[in-house]
């Protein structure tokens, strides 16, 4: 079983303690990676630090953005292998996890072209002064990201990160660090400086607790949970600094009555299945008007019990969900639906050679959950699908804004002035219109209201987050 060390200062550093990576397509171990914490964080940040003030702060904006662009090249040089790792380590069919590092590939070409393209302004002012803003990095910034997409949300946070000048220092998921560890060997073969690009391993109440604390770190984009995001933001408090947080979602897919039926069961299937349920933006509540009730959920109901479950290496429809307590919590839901008496309308079934312990579950359709229900409030993060009637539009909007989150909408219908009017007045970051998830695009800016969080990924909002803006006024004399 391979061994991995935490990457510092250009550097592979640490071992005294290791944690041990479970295969979730067949439960068994398949590496060991080291158990960092507060010294080890503290060494990342100093590493930081110390590149930022040495060859790092020296690379013009130009130079970034070649570097990021070479990095997005061996990303797809070594695409088969980071597909393998990363497929074994999350449990993801292969076909979805070829997708990621297609998508984390992208967000490094992306930032690596818009790297030198952000530029401050020349602001009109009193005579004799000349005014103007620079974008500058916050310093050494902190990623602490999740297992669901492990590159593409890597790619996510350090690429822009770095386009602006950052050290980053990168925390993955103790269930799922493999290619955060190679990411940042490729990124030392592309020539990124000793420190500008950091890895410590760990759990998240020690690396990462201890990251999310250190007085080193000036900016922390966190995407995990809204209990984990509410501590996170609680330590960068603490210190000042601001915090990107992209949390949990309970988005919900609204179809009309005159809805393209085909297109819309099709797509909300995918939107519920894919990664196992396990995605943030995850279409999970589906609310259905009225009239197309019963002949949509029966429609939805035929395409889950179609879903293949499988191990990663089978490519099915679904693999494995992630570890064995996101599997207990998963059933715990299903489980909960029968004993408060809800319709389970469709069940997908399980591969029959499958191994015993894999972190299997059933792709799930409950029917007539009232809005308030705790399965049409809180994230499942599986592919648990809940249905709901409304009776119109009123009655849509009303459910739709009702919980706790605001990740992201879809509105399935052929009325462009409802469709228009429901994406003004649903409370989420982002609002698909006769699609859903507007096929990933790493151009289009991406986050949360209320307790999905806040702050913009994505796109070129996010390059801003990364960067803090500097006036300058020069008094030059009439
Ligand atoms: O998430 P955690 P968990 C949701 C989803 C899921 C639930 C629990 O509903 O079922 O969260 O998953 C690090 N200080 N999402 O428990 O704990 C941790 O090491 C600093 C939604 O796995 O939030 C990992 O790197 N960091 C989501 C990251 O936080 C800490 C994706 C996420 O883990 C920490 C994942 C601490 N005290 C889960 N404790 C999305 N938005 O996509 C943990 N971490």
């Amino acid at each position: 079983m391979d061994s991995y060390q935490h990457f510092i200062g250009g550097e592979w550093v640490g071992g005294d303690a290791f944690l041990t990576v479970i295969n979730p397509s067949d439960g068994a171990p398949m590496a060991r990676i080291a158990r960092g914490g507060e010294a080890e964080v503290d060494a990342a940040v100093r590493a930081g630090h110390a590149a930022l003030e040495g060859a790092w702060g020296r690379v013009d904006a130009a130079a970034r953005g070649r570097l990021l662009s070479r990095l997005a090249e061996l990303i797809r040089r070594d695409a088969d292998a980071l597909a393998r790792m990363e497929s074994e380590d999350v449990g993801k069919p292969m076909s979805l996890a070829r997708n990621d590092v297609a998508v984390c590939a992208r967000y490094f070409e992306y930032y690596g072209g818009a790297a030198d393209k952000v530029h401050g302004e020349t602001i009109p002012f009193q005579d004799g002064f000349t005014v103007m803003t620079l974008w500058e990095p916050h310093g050494v910034t902190a990623h602490i990201v999740p297992w669901n997409y492990p590159l593409q949300m890597m790619g996510r946070s350090v690429a822009p990160a770095l386009a602006m000048g950052n050290a980053v220092v990168l925390k993955p998921a103790e269930d799922t660090p493999l290619t955060a560890l190679a990411l940042a060997r490729l990124a030392a073969e592309a020539g990124f400086p000793a420190g500008s690009f950091n890895v410590v391993t760990g759990l998240g109440e020690e690396a990462g607790a201890a990251l999310s604390a250190h007085p080193g770190i000036s900016h922390i984009s966190f995407t995990g949970s809204t209990e984990v995001g509410t501590l996170v933001q609680t330590a960068a408090a603490k210190n000042t600094i601001p915090v990107t947080l992209e949390l949990g979602g309970k988005s919900p897919q609204i179809v009309f009555a005159d809805a393209d039926s085909e297109l819309a069961a099709s797509t909300i299937l995918r939107g519920i299945v894919q990664n196992a349920g396990q995605t943030c933006s995850a279409g999970s509540r589906v609310l259905i008007e009225d009239s197309i009730y019963e002949r949509f959920t029966a429609d939805l109901a035929g395409r889950f019990k179609a879903m293949r479950v499988g191990s990663a290496s089978q490519d099915l429809d679904l693999g494995p969900v992630v570890n064995a307590k996101q599997k207990e919590r998963v059933e715990g839901y299903i489980e909960l639906a029968r004993r408060d008496g809800l319709p389970i309308l469709a069940q997908g079934e399980l591969g029959t050679n499958l191994p015993s312990d894999g972190f299997y579950v059933r792709p799930t359709l409950i029917g007539d959950v009232p809005p308030d229900h705790r399965l049409a409030q809180e994230e499942i993060f599986g592919p648990v699908l809940v249905a709901i009637r409304v009776k119109d539009e009123a009655e849509a909007l009303h459910v739709a804004n009702g919980t706790r989150y605001g990740l992201a909408a879809g509105i399935w219908t052929q009325d462009i002035g409802r469709a228009f009017r429901l994406a003004r007045k649903v409370q989420s970051g982002q609002v698909f219109i006769n699609n859903y998830g507007a096929g990933g695009g790493v151009e289009l800016p991406f986050g949360g209201v209320k307790g999905s969080g806040h702050g913009r990924e994505k796109g070129f909002e996010a390059l801003y987050g990364f960067g803090t803006l500097k006036t300058v006024a020069l008094r030059q004399g009439a």
